[in-house]
């Protein structure tokens, strides 16, 4: 399992940002373009989850997001055909970035986890591929690869 610091996939990374820390708490600032690759067209956050619930199972054509853990902890699992990688989040000024064409399940959500995400576009259901075999499909034709 990846730390946010450590993930090196096909179109995941990690974002470092600034935490402008004092002796009065923690202030993270993003900004566009100097912290993200894309501009923000939307943010959403998913609370309240059950540990036992996970999330997810499906990956994006296009979309490009950034994901922080702003409270709590939430695992995030990440799939290509040729590569899988379990990232865990917990410090709210790392985010994990996650291009398009991966695969992504979020599970192990901790009490009182809040998962932030930070969207290029607007919420788009045609954008999705919710179904494995259709997700593999997809790769295959864009990357004009064989998957395993
Ligand atoms: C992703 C992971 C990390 C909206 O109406 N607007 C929105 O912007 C979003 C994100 C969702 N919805 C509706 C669509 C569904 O009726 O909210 C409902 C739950 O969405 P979904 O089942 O897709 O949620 P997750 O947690 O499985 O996935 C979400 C995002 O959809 C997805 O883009 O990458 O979080």
């Amino acid at each position: 399992m990846a730390l946010e610091g450590d993930i090196n996939m096909q179109n995941c990374r990690n974002i470092d940002f600034k935490n402008h820390s004092d002796g009065r708490g923690d202030l993270v600032a993003i900004e566009h373009p100097k912290d993200l690759p894309f501009e923000i067209k939307r943010v959403y956050y998913i609370y309240n989850v059950n540990a036992e619930t996970p999330r997810g199972f499906h990956s994006h054509k296009d979309l490009e997001q950034v994901l922080l853990a702003v409270n709590g902890e939430i695992k995030i699992r990440l799939k290509t055909p040729n590569e899988e990688e379990i990232v865990q989040l917990s410090d709210p000024s790392k985010g994990l970035y996650v291009g398009p064409m991966v695969w992504r399940e979020m599970f192990d959500f901790s009490d009182h986890a809040v998962l932030l995400v930070l969207a290029s576009h607007e919420y788009d259901e045609n954008d999705y591929l919710r179904n494995y075999d259709d997700y593999e499909k997809e790769y295959a034709k864009v990357y004009k690869r064989e998957v395993k």
